[in-house]
Order: C-alpha cells, then sequence, then structure tokens
C-alpha cells in the first residue's frame, strides 16, 4: 500500500488535537521539563494524577543534559544516586560519598519512565501568565514558543489544574508573574522573590529540600527556583537536591489531592 502524505499529516493533527484536549483540565500542570519537574511528573503520574508538563523548549531536560561545564557527567550524593538506581540509571562512587552518572542517561530514563506512567509533556509551549480567582491559582496562561520568540501579538490558551508546579529553575518565571500581576504577596519572609545566592552546594542542597514547598496559593516551587524564590544558594551541577526536591512536591501535592 503507498503511504498516503494527507493520512500521516492527518493522524498527527487528530492525536495531538486529542491529546492536547484531553489535558486542558489536569490535575497538575508542572512548568518546566528540568531534573526537579520531570521527577515530580515521574511520581504523581506513578499516584494516578492526570499530570502535563509545559515546556518552553524543543528538547526536555533542562540543565541536566549539560553536566557541569559541557562534561555530560552529573554528580548527586547518596540519596541521589539511590532515586538514580531505583530508576534502573547507573551510579559509579567517586569520593567523598559522591556518585557520577551520565547526563544523557539521567534525562532520557526520566523523560521515559514519566512518559511511561502516563504524565504528558507539551514541549515549545511556553507558559506566560497564571490563571487565577480570589487570591488562588488554578491553572496556567500558555503560548506557542515560536510565538513568544517572533513577538507575535496572538492571544494564549488556558490549561486548569487543581495545583501548579514552578519548575523554572533558576529564572523563577511563575512566580515572577504571579509578583508582578496579581497583586498579592508571596508565601515567602518579604512576600517576593528573595532572589538566588552565590554557590555554596552544601547548604543550597539541604535548603532545596527545605524551601520546596507552596510559594502561593495553588503553587508549589521545586528545585533550582524553589532556592531563589526562598533566598539561598545554587549548588553548581550536583542533582540530587533536583531530584529530592521533586519526589517531595510529588508526595505534598498528591497529599492534597487525596483530602
Ligand atoms: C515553559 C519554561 C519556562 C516557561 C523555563 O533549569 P532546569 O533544569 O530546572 P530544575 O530546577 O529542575 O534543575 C535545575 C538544574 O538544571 C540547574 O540549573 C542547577 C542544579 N543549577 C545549579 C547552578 O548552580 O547553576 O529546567 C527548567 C526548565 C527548562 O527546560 C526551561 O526551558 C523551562 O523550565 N522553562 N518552560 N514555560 N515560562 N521557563
Amino acid at each position: 500500500m503507498a503511504l498516503d502524505e494527507i493520512k500521516i499529516s492527518r493522524a498527527i493533527i487528530k492525536r495531538f488535537m486529542e491529546k492536547f484536549i484531553d489535558y486542558l483540565d489536569i490535575d497538575v500542570a508542572i512548568v518546566g521539563a528540568g531534573p526537579s519537574g520531570m521527577m515530580a511528573a515521574l511520581e504523581l503520574a506513578k499516584m494516578g494524577r492526570k499530570v502535563a508538563v509545559f515546556e518552553r523548549k524543543l528538547s526536555i531536560g533542562g540543565g541536566m543534559w549539560g553536566g557541569g561545564m559541557m562534561f555530560n557527567e552529573i554528580v548527586v550524593q547518596k540519596e541521589g544516586s539511590d532515586i538514580l538506581n531505583e530508576l534502573g540509571i547507573k551510579t559509579i562512587e567517586t569520593e567523598d560519598g559522591l556518585f557520577t552518572a551520565d547526563s544523557v542517561e539521567c534525562v532520557t530514563t526520566l523523560a521515559s519512565l514519566a512518559c511511561k506512567a502516563g504524565a504528558k509533556f507539551f514541549n515549545l509551549m511556553s507558559v506566560e501568565d497564571v490563571l487565577i480567582s480570589n487570591g488562588r491559582v488554578n491553572g496556567l496562561v500558555i503560548n506557542w514558543t515560536s510565538v513568544e520568540m517572533a513577538g507575535l501579538h496572538i492571544d494564549p490558551l488556558v490549561v486548569r489544574s487543581k495545583y501548579v508546579i514552578e519548575a523554572t529553575g533558576h529564572p523563577v518565571e511563575v512566580l515572577k508573574v504571579i509578583q508582578r500581576k496579581c497583586g498579592h504577596k508571596l508565601l515567602t519572609p518579604s512576600g517576593e522573590i528573595e532572589g538566588e545566592r552565590s554557590m555554596c552546594a552544601d547548604i543550597a542542597e539541604t535548603t532545596t529540600l527545605e524551601n520546596t514547598k507552596e510559594a502561593f496559593p495553588g503553587v508549589y516551587v521545586a528545585g533550582m527556583a524553589a532556592n531563589a524564590t526562598f533566598g539561598s544558594f545554587r549548588m553548581g551541577p550536583i542533582f540530587g537536591g533536583m531530584l529530592l526536591s521533586g519526589r517531595k512536591i510529588a508526595e505534598i501535592i498528591n497529599q492534597k489531592l487525596s483530602v
């Protein structure tokens, strides 16, 4: 049978539209497919939650692909290594309780497991705003990244979600929009984004987990964005905190959804 190009096109458009429409109303919307966002997606999907990840770029993986300074190996501590091993990712012990892992194996495995568990990834979509009522965020305002890049004046669409996870990493994009536009204080000491501090891996890894929590009604912050929001340090290419943070935020939200 000759291949029909129109059938191929129709299959893609139809399947994508079905998927997109199905995910306009979900339990959890995650912004950012870096390690913390993907870990949260995997865990929530395993818990049976309807979860989608919106990622601006064509590729998922955020800052994990590049390891440290483009050497595509990451470092994790014992707790991070345990998570990676649990996911079937090989780690090698180096020194002082530190382990290395191949960053490509980490990203591809995390993404694959999250997809297989039922999480949906929408790449090439940028989150430009939030859906808000009565001082609580109830979803995301999204547009194609290409629209954003071209600066086109094209209105966005909306996804409703019971909870939002802010996992945009260093720029803390979702909470910045809330701070700028929503007229309510964030759940930080100053009521605003406290800002990321310089490198101090030891403190940063601990505080990443402490700072993984609700940052605005309906919005929970994970990963690097958690430290930037609550004013802690950066940690460089050690990724255990990112994985633990993704897992922690999934547990918190799953509990909220169970009430
Ligand atoms: C859609 C968006 C938007 C938007 C951004 O940076 P990430 O990898 O985030 P984390 O927190 O999971 O991991 C941080 C880690 O990679 C890192 O940078 C570390 C450990 N740094 C330490 C240091 O000292 O430097 O991923 C965030 C993702 C990216 O893929 C962005 O493209 C995406 O979020 N994103 N997606 N809409 N508005 N903003």
